[in-house]
């Protein structure tokens, strides 16, 4: 079993609804154990101007199966909630996002499949609630915990 952290999102229709059906969905996952999950917090959207709030969550998983069978089964999980990636713009309002931020220790970059996921050491609405469930968790290829990486951000935020 590896352990993996994925973060949820959602600005679109009944958002708190969408998190936590996606959760129920992956605990229904044959091959995935949902460990643990944080609260749910709102957050300003990052991205194209006039989106609405997000909400924001991060979760831990044990999981037997490979990154690309997970990353198929939340997407998977995100169709079943409604989402339309045909209709959507890069950043844009979404129903439900599910990204796999890591799996163990892979470090990888193929195409549909980077780990650990590029842009989270950036983004605050991941760093935060992850840090919640899995301060001491180092990040492959960062060498740094999640705690270290928010405080880092948070740094170079303050002017
Ligand atoms: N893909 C490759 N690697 C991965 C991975 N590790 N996890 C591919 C998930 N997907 C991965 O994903 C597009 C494609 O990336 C997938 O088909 C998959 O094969 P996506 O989730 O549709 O792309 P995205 O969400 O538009 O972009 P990305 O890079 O995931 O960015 P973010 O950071 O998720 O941006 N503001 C707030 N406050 N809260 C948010 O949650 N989210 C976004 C989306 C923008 N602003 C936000 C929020
Ligand atoms: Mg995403």
């Amino acid at each position: 079993m590896t352990t993996a952290l994925i973060a949820l999102g959602s600005n679109l229709g009944d958002r708190s609804a969408s998190i936590e059906r996606s959760i129920a969905a992956l605990r229904a996952l044959p091959g995935v154990r949902v460990v643990r999950v944080s609260t749910v917090i709102e957050t300003e959207p990052v991205g194209p101007e006039g989106q609405g709030p997000y909400l924001n969550a991060a979760a831990e998983l044990e999981t037997n199966l490979s990154p690309r069978q997970l990353l198929e089964c939340m997407l998977g999980v995100e169709h079943w909630l409604g989402r339309d990636r045909d209709r959507e713009q890069r950043w844009g309002s979404r129903v439900i996002d599910l990204d796999l931020l890591t799996h163990g220790d892979r470090v990888m970059n193929e195409p549909g499949l980077t780990l650990p996921h590029p842009r989270l050491h950036e983004r605050r609405f991941v760093l935060e609630p992850l840090a919640e469930i899995a301060p001491d968790a180092v990040i492959p290829g960062l060498g740094a915990t999640v705690s270290q990486l928010l405080v880092r951000l948070c740094e170079e935020i303050k002017p």
